[in-house]
């Protein structure tokens, strides 16, 4: 997997992954639950559910993982063997800070990643971080209703500042927080801002007001805003982004109430986050849209000042699938966080996901046009239902083919001009799937043979080390 035509050199090629989907050892060395430790399993169909007490005989997809904490070494080994030179991971916070508030961080945790990073770094792989992907401790959810409460983002700081000083020397590229758009959505209360304090039931049910919504919100450009400023002050090495989840929309006919639609729509899913992380400052369109929703913002002394100080370095953003908008009648489609139109010109995944690779091009341009700073591509991939076969072989040419037309994609993009860094696969092992709960729906170019009714092949070692059936279904970057 090295560099090709089409692409600078240096270009990052990798894999993404989010530390509670994937390592698993969610009570070992110190480290404090998180707000996904108290998701069971669910499917397509079938919510995730959240109970407030980790109950003894249910399921939690999230504890195990697939134990990339006892198996980072052979991970990674797999990792460089495709030729990644990037590895997209995020550091658990609750691993760090068991509940978030404490004085003194956990020394075991910490040591960790210190061996993750040095292992990657053995095999020549830069480590991505994503600071916060989809979780918190626990206790901060219990305690302050997550984002809601402004004093998360002194926690947030003490945390970031702890792990920069400590990792200073191993990884250069960071992200603040993971698809933090996903914070203007009823959903995102769950995943991005876990104001979920109290809340027992099926994910579906866990509704917030877009005031409680953009509150976290700006609690969480203030917190990030400050994070850069930090790092960019003592590390000047360091290189920070945000990460968005670029859910592209078109307008669903030439209607130009459709067109302003689904401008309204691009704005709110797209545009306010990043407008505020790149520039430093609201939108001219978020003072009207507030006022539509009902949305007053309390913005204390100096939170515009270090919005304008701490803008991110690079822009990254996940790219699954797009969808269309329109005030006609438009057939929903499924995805990821949010329900879009069904387009049918577009084929879609087994979960219903709509594939479009050509949408990544026009994305990758837009994003370039409106802010000339780098791009990353740092999630994009397909969630199949793979068939092992006897022999033990995969034949999922549906994913090399997704792949391939989105390399494609990215190829005409940086051709027509625009500054692309790296493109990391979402789920390069498969693992925890963050909507469902599912291990079925796999991602992996690394079959895990683990499975949704948690039973595994396990080895003959203590603490059900998983059995890990790697595939030689290797992709070709062509
Ligand atoms: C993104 C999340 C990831 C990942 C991915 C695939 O929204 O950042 O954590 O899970 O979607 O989604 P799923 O796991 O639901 O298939």
């Amino acid at each position: 997997m090295s560099n090709r035509q089409g692409f600078p050199e240096g270009f990052f090629w990798g894999g993404a992954t989010a530390a509670n989907q994937l390592e698993g050892g969610w009570d070992v060395d110190g480290r404090g639950p998180s707000v996904d430790d108290h998701f069971t399993g669910g499917t397509k169909d079938k919510p995730r559910t959240i109970t407030v007490d980790i109950e003894p005989d249910v399921l939690y997809p999230n504890h195990d993982g697939i134990d990339f904490y006892h198996h980072y070494e052979e991970d990674i080994a797999l990792f460089a063997e495709m030729g990644f030179n990037m590895f997209r991971m995020s550091i658990s916070w609750s691993r760090i800070f068991p509940n978030g508030d404490d004085e003194q961080p956990n020394e075991l945790g910490l040591a960790f990643y210190d061996k993750v990073f040095d292992c990657c770094r053995a095999h020549g792989i830069e480590p991505l971080v994503t600071l916060s992907h989809y979780e918190m401790p626990y206790h901060l959810v219990e305690k302050y209703n997550g984002w809601a409460s402004r004093e998360l983002i002194g926690f947030f700081e003490k945390y970031c500042q702890t792990v920069f000083d400590r990792y200073r020397d191993k990884v250069r590229y960071w992200l603040t927080f993971n698809e933090i758009n996903c914070g203007t959505m009823d959903m995102g209360n769950l995943f991005e801002t876990s104001m979920i304090r109290g809340f027992s039931g099926p994910a579906s049910e866990a509704h917030s007001t877009p005031q409680e919504r953009y509150q976290a919100l700006h609690h969480q450009f203030v917190a990030s805003a400050r994070v850069v400023r930090y790092a960019h002050e003592n590390y000047p090495q360091f290189k920070l982004g945000n990460m968005d989840c670029f859910i592209l929309s078109y307008a669903a006919t030439c209607d130009p109430k459709d067109v302003l639609a689904n401008e309204s729509e691009m704005r709110r899913m797209n545009w306010y986050c990043s407008d505020v992380q790149v520039r430093g400052y609201y939108p001219s369109y978020a003072k009207r849209f507030w006022r539509e929703n009902d949305i007053s913002l309390k913005i204390e002394d100096g939170d515009l000042e270090d919005l304008k100080e701490g803008t991110i370095d690079f822009y990254t953003f996940s790219y699954y699938m797009s969808s269309i908008v329109g005030t006609h009648d438009v057939k929903q489609a499924a995805g990821n966080m949010t329900f879009g139109g069904v387009n049918p010109y577009l084929q879609s995944t087994d979960w219903g996901w709509q594939i479009d690779p050509d949408g990544l091009r026009f994305a990758l341009n837009e994003i370039y046009d409106r802010y000339q700073i780098p791009l990353m591509v740092v999630e994009n991939g397909m969630g199949a239902l793979d068939k092992v076969e006897e022999d033990g072989s995969i034949h999922d040419t549906y994913r090399i083919d997704y792949l391939k037309s989105h390399v494609r994609a990215m190829r005409e993009a940086a051709a027509d001009g625009v500054d692309l860094m790296g493109y990391t696969w979402w789920g390069p092992i498969d693992l925890v799937s963050a909507g469902t709960g599912e291990m079925r729906k796999r991602y992996g170019f690394i079959y895990v043979d683990k499975h949704d009714d948690g039973t595994r092949h396990l080895r003959a070692q203590p603490q059900g080390l998983l059995l890990r059936l790697p595939e030689d279904h290797q992709v070709e970057w062509h």
